[in-house]
């Protein structure tokens, strides 16, 4: 009988409890996709093979944060050399960034990049000031078009997205396409540039050239030392808030909710991904608290994983993009209200794609939840 395929990490779990950062061994069996936990200290079995089917195997690398049954896992190192091997050696980090060209079509070209296999693992809007654009694109500072290009891309907002993949720094190259948006329509029909670029200068998007390219890129971004970046461009009036909850964005179901949003005519002025702690989540639902019932479930998803912040404008915002969200359980929203949001892409009333504002004395509470408190 051939050796069953499985992979092993090395996974970290705050315990809030008892105050604890927990160590386990995390094992994952490709074939029934079950998982099984080891508690490494204490040397004993926490959790038994089980099968987990929400868990997928694109999750499964060093870094990254999973979800299994309800507790955010840190991926901090393979356990084994197999999986090193297997999974390990091919994962990169690159940057995608949506030009200001293309930020109406971030919808589509989130869902592109989702269905091409890459995982989003952060995400920012940002409007660049000269300065930043200048120092984002200084190896290109004595071509000829470097004016154009900066005067381009400080003309409106972009979006930064850490995209992490099997080779992604050239697989995401490969589906972006030659630099001519022009070029790109003939010989590459399918990639993104030929999709939704313009030209030479207005090219729908950016991918780094290397590795050593995207880790500086993405720095310039993200930075690691928690460090501000570049500023979200949430402007905190006449808005709502709209959360894409993390059963949706581990859905893969991002890009297809930005661009309904943004095709019912809503303008979407500040994005970012988050993944709250569980304090957080606690404190933003603060409101429901002993008024509805499913609080604390309502709390487990939300900290579960990443989910992305929207502030939402419009004239009546706070009310007309909760009439577009629909009732908060999905199955009644099905039966009343079947083009809404939740009818659409929920699943039950906790998983129910997303969260608006309900009262609209909170849309900018709720806004500034996001875009000021958690991102400092
Ligand atoms: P790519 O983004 O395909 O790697 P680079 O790095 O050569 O292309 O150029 C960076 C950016 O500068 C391009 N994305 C494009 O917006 C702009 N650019 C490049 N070449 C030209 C050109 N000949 N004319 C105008 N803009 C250009």
């Amino acid at each position: 009988m051939s050796e069953e395929d499985r992979y092993v990490f090395i996974a970290e779990w705050y315990d809030p409890n008892a105050a604890l950062q927990r160590r386990y061994q995390l094992i994952y069996y490709t074939k029934d996709q079950s998982v099984e936990m080891y508690d490494v200290k204490n040397h004993r079995i926490f959790l038994r093979r089980t099968k987990y089917e929400e868990l997928r195997k694109e999750d499964l690398f060093v870094g990254n944060k999973i979800n299994v049954f309800s507790r955010l896992l840190h991926l901090i190192d393979y356990g084994d050399q197999y999986t090193a091997r297997k999974v390990g050696s091919k994962k990169e980090k690159t940057l995608a960034m949506i030009k200001p060209d293309a930020v109406m079509k971030m919808g589509s070209i989130i869902e592109s990049i989702l269905d091409s296999g890459f995982l989003i693992t952060k995400a920012k809007m940002v409007l660049l000031s000269r300065a930043e654009a200048m120092d984002f694109y200084r190896e290109h500072h004595s071509k000829s078009f470097f004016n154009d290009l900066i005067h381009f891309m400080t003309s409106g907002p972009i979006v930064a997205l850490e995209v992490v993949g099997d080779d992604a720094v050239a697989s995401w190259r490969k589906l972006l396409g030659p630099t001519n948006a022009g070029i790109a329509r003939s010989e590459s029909p399918e990639s993104i540039r030929a999709r939704f670029g313009t030209d030479g200068t207005k090219n729908a998007a950016h991918g780094s050239d290397s590795i050593a390219s995207a880790a500086r890129e993405l720095e310039f971004f993200f930075p690691s030392s928690g460090g501000p970046g570049p500023k979200n461009t949430a402007k905190l009036t006449d808005c709502t808030c709209c959360i894409i909850k993390p059963h949706a964005v581990s859905e893969g179901l991002t890009g297809k909710i930005l661009n309904d949003i943004l095709s019912t005519g809503f303008e979407i002025s500040a994005m970012q991904m988050f993944t709250m702690e569980k304090a957080n989540a606690e404190e933003f639902y603060e409101i429901y608290k002993g008024v509805v019932a499913e609080y604390n479930e309502m709390v487990a998803e939300l900290c579960c994983g990443p989910c992305v912040a929207l502030e939402i404008r419009d004239a009546d915002a706070p009310k007309r993009f909760r009439e577009y969200c629909g009732p908060s359980d999905p199955e009644i929203a099905r039966h009343l209200r079947p083009r809404t949001l939740r009818a659409r892409f929920g699943k039950n009333k906790i998983k129910n794609a997303v969260h608006c504002t309900d009262l609209p004395e909170d849309s900018v509470l709720e806004v500034q939840y996001f875009f000021k408190i958690l991102d400092s």
